[in-house]
């Protein structure tokens, strides 16, 4: 078991040592992460000082307008994970299609990411994330970021709130790491990260109420009726850290107005579905396992329940 206070690199390198057949090319693609996440924290930490708040003249291929520090993020990540030569392709909530850096030719993996998740959040000061999601390459082209869930071989988050903290697994458990400002590092903080099986919260927007199946309003009501704690930040990081750290459950389901759901399955559903199932959680669309769905588009959206499993065992027997 590795201890309490352990650098993130040494950790990433360990469990490299766990695997006769690797070759470093995971450890360099994770330490890209880390290396472009922790100059993120650093701007959103400055972000009311340094002229990083507000919008630019610009709406994205969701239809949302692009924050400054969500184009600022998104060129960060570009360049460090290009950089690493680990990856044929990146694709990121901020770009309509895939990209493939010149460098990343030898890249043995592809990896779709949220720059800034929580933009609603930003100018607020409420916690905001990243969020990645890493496949190996196959056939070397957009396709191969239209794998399951269940293929991932690394995701995580990390969440910009009263500390950063890094959150990631690669299918061997899930552990958190809390970023130490004054040496620069990650150390390890949270290991072994599980979900209790049964939690006293339930996080979903009920702004949304009116627009829900009958249902799921039964499944909130009784949810209300034995008193359970509502908590709802409107950051997805936020709200499912919280749901790791604490259990209970967390939806962003289909309504009247959003048939799919709000949320992106390549780089927000899948990779906090993986983190959810390997503590010991489960995460569905309220039909299917998010883990088992076959992406057809890279900014396709799906319904999501994630949490506890009795929770989700629970509100499954509602809907
Ligand atoms: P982005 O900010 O990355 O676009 O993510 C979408 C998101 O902000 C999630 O983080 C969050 O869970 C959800 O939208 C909140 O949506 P709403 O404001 O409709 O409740």
């Amino acid at each position: 078991m590795a201890q309490l206070g352990m650098d993130l690199n040494r950790f990433i390198l360990e469990e490299e040592r766990r695997h006769p057949l690797a070759t470093g090319s995971l450890t360099l693609a994770l330490t890209a992460v880390e290396t472009a996440t922790k100059i993120i924290s650093a701007n959103v930490r400055m972000a009311g000082l340094a002229n990083v708040l507000g919008k630019i003249d610009k709406v994205n291929i969701q239809g949302e307008e692009v924050q400054k520090l969500d184009e600022m993020s998104n060129n960060l990540l570009i360049q460090h994970l290009s950089d690493s030569g680990q990856f044929y392709g990146l694709a990121s909530e901020e770009l309509d299609d895939a990209i493939f850096p010149e460098n990343g030719a030898g890249g043995k993996y592809v990896i779709a990411f949220d720059p800034l998740d929580g933009s609603s959040n930003i100018d607020v000061n409420v916690n905001i994330g990243t969020i990645f999601s890493i496949h190996k390459t196959e056939k070397e082209n957009e396709e191969d970021f239209l794998q399951e869930g269940l293929r991932q071989v690394a995701a995580g988050y990390v969440v910009y709130g009263s500390s950063t903290m890094l959150v990631y697994t690669t299918g061997k458990g899930v552990n958190g790491f809390t970023l130490d400002p004054s040496v620069g590092m990650f150390l390890l903080s949270h290991p072994n990260i599980r979900l209790p099986d049964k939690g006293k919260i339930y996080s979903i927007n009920e702004g949304n109420y009116t627009k829900w199946d009958a249902p799921l309003k039964r499944y909130i009501d009784a949810l209300k009726q034995r008193g359970t704690k509502a908590r709802y930040i409107g950051s997805m990081v936020a709200d499912v850290h919280r749901t790791l750290i604490k259990g209970g459950i967390f939806a962003y389901p289909a309504d009247e107005k959003n048939k799919q759901g709000k949320l992106r399955l390549l780089y927000e559903a899948s990779p906090m579905s993986f983190l959810i199932d390997q503590a010991g959680g489960r995460a569905t669309t309220g039909k299917d396992d998010i883990l088992s769905i076959k992406p057809d588009s890279l900014h396709q959206r799906v319904p999501v329940f994630l949490g506890s499993r009795d929770d989700i065992d629970e509100l499954l027997g509602f809907l």
